[in-house]
């Protein structure tokens, strides 16, 4: 049943070289002549037929160099278009098609966001604009006339750069674009509206000026600043880091308020989701701008991993999408604090990639095979392939690194490629051999990486025994090595690095080990004491690591390791044992609670750590990677109750110096986005929402910060922290924030988040009464996602219930929304992919609610595929 295979890839028989079109937008019926250019390619057989993709279109025309085809020599279908016996030589197919964007929920394709005209075409959405080659090996320019009315659409943008535009007389008007750049559908993008916008100017290193606009609904204007800041800081870091530069005259983003995911790179037209553009400090918390500063780069980065050079087909997503999240990542790095970067992007592979890695739906970042493509825009592609990136560039270094993307641009510009030839030009920069490298790639699962060591005195060598193992995953029952950089370094007994003599066993240099094989046993000489030894700095791999270290050494690391990210999970490691022991009922380790709650105060104390890291050590893991470390017949529940007494017994004694700290965060300083302020209010807040939990005087705390906040940040962390914990306040807390900013949807997002993620038992009717109200706006991806998507995500106890009703709701949910938007149903029911995990009651609530929804008539593509798949 319609699965597509990697191995299956030909190209096609005609290609398309150039694409004229003419959008008359109007209300409810949209018309779009296309002029395609196409060719034979050398070696198709005369008589061989031209099948283009097209769904949802009214064919209403049709000719070939300007001579309308007869009824049989083309057969229009739900699937495309076929012409039957097209001219062996360069040939113009000329169609005129209906389509009506106003009653397209998928948002795919042109669609009405609150009365502007939109387009969203990555992976296959250009097919739902005409007929057409729909696949990214396929490079064309593009010239687009659009007609509009004035007054509805004053605005009209699409790639590339204007060439004209002009009055029609009759209350008409009309723009010309024009693309220089060949580029797949998947990057045409149109504009039709009436829309406000702010502009700025960006000179290139090489001196080319750029004009620089974002266009919002009107009244926004100054919410979209910040978007524009990140936007030219972000030209700047591409210029040095990567040498790379802007290519058009202009660069313009749109945000739109109905969009199915965060934001889309079209050549020279970024479209975006609103809730990725717009901040003030009123309504945007420090993490919204950080995630606007972010993914403005992301897209802007995609310019060139992407558009410039783009996939060959879409087994190929992970070329673009893993290489432009290691893009941004670095640019975040280099903007903000590194190791706190890296600690957050940790912190979120193992709450999303992880899961999908170790469940039901786990598949390589560049897969074999796919159902439906838009199941596969993952954290598996996106962040496991951006770990990939990252671990060569460690195996590398940042030379070798550079040299080589150098030569990717520079081989690979204006070409659809591949996986294969991106590893070929780190290969051919540094002279190294990546072939099992590529395994990266091809294989799915977490390696768990095991590691113990001994210490001989008499001799003074010290051992280390690593070895790697991949669980087997749906499909691939048998996994090959993988090669492992692993960063570490020798501690000494006085908190210093230790050095060694001499080393045999394994391939080791002054900082980093690399495994290739099953396992390796690597000695070191001279080694003067026993040393704590620090494995996969900076998470230098992406695997769950085992070793035998004792609690002590763990303190120890987090004391004195030199490596941020190591002394951060030396602490998590130390709650981790302990909550895990206290879920299984074991005799409370007085001891080392103690010595927990000691190294708390201590980095609460520290002279030396910034703010920002102090937050991120002070969070425990949480009840979703406990869950995974337990690793098979979870109970939510009680996990949720070990966690809860151990932030008690922790954090207890210490509730005095955390009030004390807490009121010292204060400051009266306006607010500013940057990093330095945002990691003392993320201190602070961590502070409040641990005082919560372990202060009897913690929620009066919470609610008076609710109360006198002056910004979303603070605002929001309480009303969150009140909310999750469904305290005496939190419905108070909760109507006075709905009506307090009553009419601004993204803030309206915040309040369904919280209120979907309250720990209490009847979280769930409420969930179901908002929904239930018809005023709730049933058709927009962003409010359904903060209230069902949080609630299927993020409501780990209360969405797992043992009497099987939060899977219920979920499951009836999404069978509803799939008849509108199969997107936004499909990525709803992953929350689903815990379930094999869970204790013996759960597990088959879970089951028998996705056997039910299995029995739906009429289901998606999209949902049907991740359902398949879930039920394994
Ligand atoms: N490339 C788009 C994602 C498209 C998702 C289609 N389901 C945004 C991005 O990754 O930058
Ligand atoms: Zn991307």
């Amino acid at each position: 049943e319609h699965t597509i295979y990697l191995k299956d890839y030909a190209p096609t028989p005609y290609t398309i070289v150039s694409v004229d079109l003419d959008f008359g937008i109007a209300p409810d019926t949209t018309k779009v002549r296309a002029q395609l250019t196409i060719e034979p390619r050398e070696g198709t057989a005369a008589g061989t037929p031209l099948v283009l993709d097209g769904e949802e279109l009214k064919l209403e025309e049709i000719a070939i160099d300007g001579a309308p085809l007869v009824l049989s020599a083309y057969a229009a279908d739900a699937n495309g278009l076929t012409v039957v016996n097209p001219p062996q030589r360069r040939f113009v197919l000329e169609t005129l098609v209906a389509i009506t964007p106003e009653t397209n929920t998928r948002l795919m394709g042109l669609y009405r966001s609150s009365g502007v005209w939109c387009t969203q075409c990555e992976p296959e959405g250009f097919r739902r604009i005409t007929y057409y080659l729909d696949r990214p090996d396929i490079l064309a320019t593009f010239k687009v006339r659009m007609t509009a009315d004035e007054a509805l659409a004053p605005v009209l943008l699409a790639n590339g750069n204007l060439v004209s535009r002009g009055s029609l007389g009759n209350g008409q008007h009309f723009a010309v674009w024009e693309d220089p750049f060949p580029k797949p559908a998947y990057l045409f993008a149109l504009v039709a509206g009436d829309l406000g916008s702010i502009t700025d100017t960006y000179t290139t290193g090489s001196g080319r000026k750029v004009d620089l606009a974002i266009y919002c609904a009107h009244g926004k204007e100054e919410q979209c600043l910040w978007a524009m800041d990140s936007l030219k800081r972000s030209m700047a870091w591409d210029e040095k880091r990567f040498g790379r530069e802007y290519d058009l005259d202009v660069f313009n983003i749109v945000a739109v308020s109905d969009f199915n995911f965060g934001a889309m790179e079209n050549k020279g037209l970024n479209i975006f989701n609103d809730r990725l553009v717009f901040a003030r400090p009123e309504t945007a918390t420090d993490a919204d701008y950080e995630s606007i500063e972010r993914v403005i780069a992301h897209e802007y980065f995609h310019n060139w991993t992407g558009n410039r050079i783009t996939c060959r087909d879409w087994f190929q997503l992970c070329l673009k999408e893993g290489l432009t999240v290691y893009r941004d990542q670095e640019f975040t790095s280099d903007e903000r604090s590194r190791a706190v970067k890296r600690i957050s992007d940790v912190v979120t592979l193992r709450a999303t990639q992880f899961p999908e890695d170790g469940g039901p739906l786990a598949h390589p970042p560049r897969p074999d095979h796919y159902r439906e493509i838009n199941n596969f825009y993952t954290p598996t592609v996106y962040e496991k392939g951006a770990e990939v990136v990252r671990m060569l560039a460690t195996l590398l270094g940042q030379d070798g690194f550079r040299k080589g993307m150098d030569l990717y641009f520079e081989r690979h510009d204006g070409e659809a490629t591949t996986i294969e030839a991106f590893l070929k030009v780190f290969e051919d920069a540094n002279e190294v051999d990546l072939t099992q490298f590529k395994t990266w790639y091809l294989q799915a699962g977490t390696p768990k990486v095991t590691v113990s060591d001994s210490y001989d005195a008499a001799s003074q060598t010290y051992t280390l025994s690593i070895s790697q193992e991949t669980a087997p995953t749906p499909g691939e029952p048998e996994k090959s090595d993988v090669v492992l950089p692993i960063k570490f370094g020798l501690i000494g007994p006085n908190g210093s690095p230790m050095g060694w003599s001499g080393v045999t066993g394994g391939e080791v240099s002054d900082d980093m080990i690399v495994l290739r094989g099953k396992s390796a046993e690597i000695t070191f000489s001279g080694v003067a004491s026993r040393p704590v030894p620090s494995f996969f700095r900076e998470f230098s791999a992406p695997v769950n690591l085992e070793t035998d270290l004792t609690q002590e050494d763990r303190l120890f690391l987090a004391r004195h390791d030199s490596d941020p990210f190591n002394r951060w999970q030396a602490l998590q490691d130390v709650g981790l044992a302990l909550v895990k022991d206290m879920v299984a009922g074991k005799q409370t380790d007085e001891g080392a609670i103690g010595a927990l709650s000691a190294a708390m105060d201590d980095t609460l104390a520290s002279g030396s750590l910034d703010d920002a890291f102090k937050a991120l050590a002070l969070t425990l893991p949480d009840e979703q990677l406990i869950g995974r470390a337990i690793g098979k017949d979870i109970d939510p529940e009680a996990i949720h109750r070990a966690r809860v007494a151990l932030i008690r017994a922790v954090f207890r004694p210490l509730a005095g110096k955390m009030r004390g700290a807490y009121v010292a965060l204060g400051s009266d300083a306006p607010y500013q986005p940057d990093a330095v302020q945002a990691g003392r209010r993320a201190l602070r807040n961590r502070l409040m929402a641990l005082l919560v939990t372990a202060d009897p005087e913690g929620p009066a705390l919470a609610a008076e910060q609710y109360r006198n906040a002056t910004n979303m940040t603070d605002r929001f962390a309480a009303l969150a922290a009140i909310g999750v914990a469904w305290t005496a306040d939190a419905a108070p807390l909760l109507a006075d924030f709905r009506t307090r900013f009553a009419g601004d949807p993204l803030v309206f997002d915040k309040w369904l988040a919280v209120s979907a993620r309250a720990e209490d038992e009847g979280v769930l009717e409420r969930v179901q009464a908002i929904l239930a109200d018809p005023t709730f706006p049933k058709n927009n991806p962003n409010r359904l996602r903060s209230l069902v998507g949080s609630f299927a995500m993020n409501n780990p106890v209360q969405f797992t219930r043992a009497d099987g009703a939060g899977f219920r709701f979920v499951t009836q949910f999404v069978a509803d929304v799939d008849t509108r938007n199969p997107q936004v149903a499909a990525r709803v029911l992953t929350g689903f992919r815990v379930w094999p995990m869970l204790e013996a009651t759960r597990r088959e609530a879970a089951r028998e609610a996705l056997t039910a929804l299995k029995e739906s008539e009429g289901l998606s593509r999209n949902t049907s595929d991740i359902l398949t798949r879930m039920l394994g």
